[in-house]
């Protein structure tokens, strides 16, 4: 028997902490609705971003190999060890537990001795590339929340891409490039991450930090900054998370650089340690990774506290009336207004942004300003009647007046098409913005 597991468990926050203690608790305090406090006139609701807790991601992944025969050990091999380069007499079996190299093992607990790591078969067809994409995907929109950090076990590729999709693996597009050498692998300028300010957040760049060295013991992680980023909105020690919330409710593509559903790490050239690779001695060159890091929080567009994991799927568990994997829609007969995120910035700043019932009240309830009656830019007035702009008429301002003059409109259909966009566009700006900038939007048309 299966429980389903929930990701708001107490545990894991303060796994997080430990692992997060230079940056102070901020996080929590966004992590739920709302919650229960006191004030001069009695008990009251301190409303907070609503979100899952973020948690350790790399549980809930499928990993997928390119190609899919890569991994060493079938038919088993032998390659040189890492700290000597003449000693090559290492196995590897994938038929014996001791001497293979699953994929899975990029994943397990690490922290033990030795360490357990997955590894490719060696560049036994030099000078054509040794080229493997590993595939993380958790079928799931995610938020990143920390640093991604792959730690190889082999020296660090010379070459590689890291690549990110939204849309469950249909299209992909670069995160960030890794090599020795920016200009001759990828034709870009080298850049690190204190290159990038506000402006540039959104840059992807070529990052040359994580590849230089052929040092066994030293840093052995290859990065993807999302702290860094963070920290150009919240604050060195992110201690405005505030600032970064506002900015994220604001901007959509700020939003979606730090979401993801899928990653790619493409793996295009081995380390060497040298300038000329020892085509007598392939088995010296090939990729070893003992883990890799995915810290971030189910995306359930702030209308969910919680995320479960079960029948190997993480589902959002939606409030506010909404539905679907990431509460993405208002559901059934809660669609009298159009669906929208709520907000990172908690009430009164921000809004819940709840779906409302189709029938609210008696029918006789002409029009509603948050209910999007009017059309054409009408406002409602006591609920009873819709005050038109003058180009319009009818209960909800449906009709162009010119209908009824002399003539009509034009005398043919194209005078009433020109007046239909201002509609249309008020339409699908309100759809952007949502309903909380309704009133405003009304009052300036
Ligand atoms: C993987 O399979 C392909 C085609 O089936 C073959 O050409 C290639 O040599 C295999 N690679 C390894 C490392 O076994
Ligand atoms: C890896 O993925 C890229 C696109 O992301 C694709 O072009 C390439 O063929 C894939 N396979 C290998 C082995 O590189
Ligand atoms: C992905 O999730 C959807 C539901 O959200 C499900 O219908 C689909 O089968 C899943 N796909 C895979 C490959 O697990
Ligand atoms: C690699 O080189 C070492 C020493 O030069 C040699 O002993 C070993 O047999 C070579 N391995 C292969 C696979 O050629
Ligand atoms: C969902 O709609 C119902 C009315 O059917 C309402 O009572 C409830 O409060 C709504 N939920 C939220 C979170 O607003
Ligand atoms: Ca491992």
């Amino acid at each position: 028997m299966r429980f389903p597991l929930l990701l708001t468990l107490q545990a894991s926050w303060l796994t997080v902490c430990v692992a997060t203690q230079h940056y102070p608790t901020t996080w929590g305090h966004y992590d739920l609705c709302k919650s229960h406090g006191y004030t001069d006139e009695g008990p009251t609701w301190y409303y907070m971003a609503c979100q899952p807790e973020a948690a350790d991601m790399t549980k809930y992944l499928k990993v997928f190999l390119d190609p899919p025969n890569i991994t060493c050990g079938d038919p088993p091999e032998t390659y040189c060890t890492l700290e000597n380069p003449y000693m090559c007499n290492n196995e590897c079996d994938a038929a014996t537990e001791e001497l293979a190299h699953p994929p899975e093992l990029m994943f397990d607990f690490e922290g033990r001795n030795p360490t357990t790591f997955w590894q490719s078969s060696s560049w036994k067809k030099y000078p054509k590339p040794l080229a493997v994409n590993i595939t993380l995907s958790w079928n799931k929109t995610i938020e990143l929340t920390d640093d991604i950090v792959i730690t190889f076990e082999s020296g660090r590729p010379e070459q590689m891409v890291l690549e990110k999709s939204l849309d469950y693996g249909r299209s992909w597009q670069p995160y960030q490039f890794y090599a020795t050498d920016c200009l001759d692998a990828f034709t870009m300028e080298p850049k690190t991450v204190r290159d990038i300010t506000q402006h540039t957040l959104l840059d992807i760049i070529c990052t040359e930090e994580y590849s230089r060295g052929y040092v066994w013991k030293n840093d052995k992680t290859v990065r993807f900054e999302i702290k860094d980023r963070f920290a150009l909105f919240a604050g060195p020690k992110l201690h405005n998370m505030a600032s970064l919330y506002g900015q994220l409710d604001t901007t959509k593509n700020l939003r979606d650089f730090f979401t993801i559903t899928d990653l790619r790490i493409r793996l295009l050239r081995p380390a060497t340690g040298a300038t000329m690779v020892d085509e007598n001695n392939l088995s010296r060159y090939f990729y070893a990774i003992s883990d890799i890091k995915v810290h971030g929080r189910c995306k359930c567009n702030l209308h969910a506290n919680s995320c479960i994991y079960d029948k190997e799927k993480l589902t959002c568990e939606c409030e506010h009336n909404t539905t679907g994997p990431d509460c993405g829609r208002c559901k059934r007969n809660y669609q009298a207004r159009a669906w929208s995120a709520g907000s990172y910035l908690p009430i009164p700043k921000g809004t819940a942004n709840i779906c409302v019932p189709n029938s609210v009240g008696p029918v006789t309830r002409v029009c509603d300003n948050e209910l999007l009656r009017c059309q054409n830019g009408g406002v409602c007035v006591n609920n009873v009647r819709c005050q038109c702009p003058p180009a319009y008429t009818g209960l909800l301002c449906e009709k162009p007046r010119c209908e009824n003059e002399p003539g009509g409109c034009g005398g043919s259909d194209s005078g009433q098409a020109s007046l239909r966009p201002p509609g249309l566009i008020l339409l699908s700006l309100l759809s952007v913005l949502g309903p909380v900038f309704l009133g405003e939007i009304c009052w300036i048309l």
